[in-house]
């Protein structure tokens, strides 16, 4: 077969809602593109798991402790089901450690901001888990397998992570007039950065028509953003909250919320490495990295030694 009509009988395959899987023919392209959003997804969910992190031993009660741990190991676990989806493309986990941590690889840019009260952890969940869930079900259905198939698990543990993050706002905002405000001034600074995180406006996307016509992506940033937008401002509301965007107005004629000005020029910043925590999250990484050298030895050492064993014990049977 020629390139051109391996190229074809891709796009039919695509087109007709199969999926490629690791060995199928892929042009280069579609695999650069895969690997490049499937590793900056995993490096998400790894430093997502530090701004949580913080908050472990002050957490209020048992129960809030429990369940805090027990989301951000589901994390720990979502950047190692993408990590291995990302390897059956060809690429080693190590290099793609070490492109996060020499700083040339991106990861979420709402990672870059720092966890100042309990309130913060009911936001992460409600907000930043709300808005990595619309972004995932769609991901649920990309075209390559291995991530579609990482997608479905990670979405149902995420559905938990919003829940418990709604439930702490909501018996924060039922509480003294102290909680109450400490919730209104965590969304006060989370609103913004979580709807920065569906990327970039379309007309700046420069990935979106080509992933789109391979159907990774299946919308758009900005109709993810708004789909976003409209299911979660009912939710503040219930629970009396107010967003805080001043030209934030539902619209009866597209039914739709319409709302003020992103600034973009923060987005890219914090993109650029410029955020507020950018510094403190990749410098967390890295000593994690180094002061896990020993365990990968030891790992390592181990893996051998059974391997070792087998054979001998293989040799003696036969
Ligand atoms: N932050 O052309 P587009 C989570 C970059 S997981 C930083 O629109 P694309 C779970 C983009 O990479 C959160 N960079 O790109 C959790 C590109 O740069 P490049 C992560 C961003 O790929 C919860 C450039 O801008 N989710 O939260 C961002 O078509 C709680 C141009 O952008 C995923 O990764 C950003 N926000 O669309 C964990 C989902 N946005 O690569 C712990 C999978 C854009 O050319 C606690 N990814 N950029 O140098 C996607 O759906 C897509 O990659 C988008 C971006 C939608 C993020």
């Amino acid at each position: 077969m020629t390139t051109t009509d391996l190229e074809i009988k891709f796009q039919q395959t695509i087109d007709n809602e199969e999926k490629i899987e690791p060995r199928d023919w892929m042009p280069d392209n579609y695999r650069k593109t895969l690997v490049r959003q499937i590793a900056q997804h995993a490096h998400s969910e790894i430093v997502g798991m530090l701004p949580e992190g913080n908050w472990i031993t002050r957490a209020p009660s048992l129960r809030r402790k429990v369940a805090l741990l027990a989301k951000i190991q589901d994390e720990g676990g979502h950047g190692l089901y993408l990590y291995s989806a990302c390897e059956t493309l060809g690429v080693k986990r190590d290099d793609m450690y070490e492109e996060l941590h020499d700083g040339r690889a991106k990861y979420s840019s709402i990672f870059n901001y720092p966890t100042l009260s309990w309130a913060d952890m009911g936001t992460i969940g409600w907000l930043v888990d709300g808005a990595a869930i619309m972004n995932q079900i769609p991901l649920c259905r990309c075209s390559f397998g291995p991530y579609a198939r990482a997608m479905v698990r990670i979405c149902k543990e995420e559905s938990f992570h919003q829940r418990q993050g709604y439930d702490i706002l909501n018996i924060l905002c039922k509480g003294s007039d102290e909680q109450k405000a400490m919730a209104q001034e965590s969304l006060n600074r989370w609103w913004w950065p979580s709807i920065m995180m569906f990327g970039p406006s379309d007309k700046d996307s420069k990935h979106t028509a080509q992933s789109m016509a391979w159907k990774i992506k299946r919308f758009t940033n900005d109709e993810l953003r708004q789909k976003f937008i409209d299911v979660t401002v009912p939710q503040a509301e219930f629970i009396g909250l107010k967003v805080p965007d001043p030209d934030l107005k539902f619209n009866k004629e597209t039914g739709h919320y319409d709302y003020g000005e992103i600034n973009w020029d923060e987005f890219w910043q914090v993109v650029k490495g410029n955020g507020p925590c950018n510094k403190q999250r990749l410098d967390a990484r890295r000593s994690a990295w180094e002061e896990g050298e020993w365990v990968r030895e030891a790992a390592e050492v181990y893996a051998e030694k059974r391997a070792a064993r087998r054979s001998i014990a293989a040799a003696g049977v036969s």
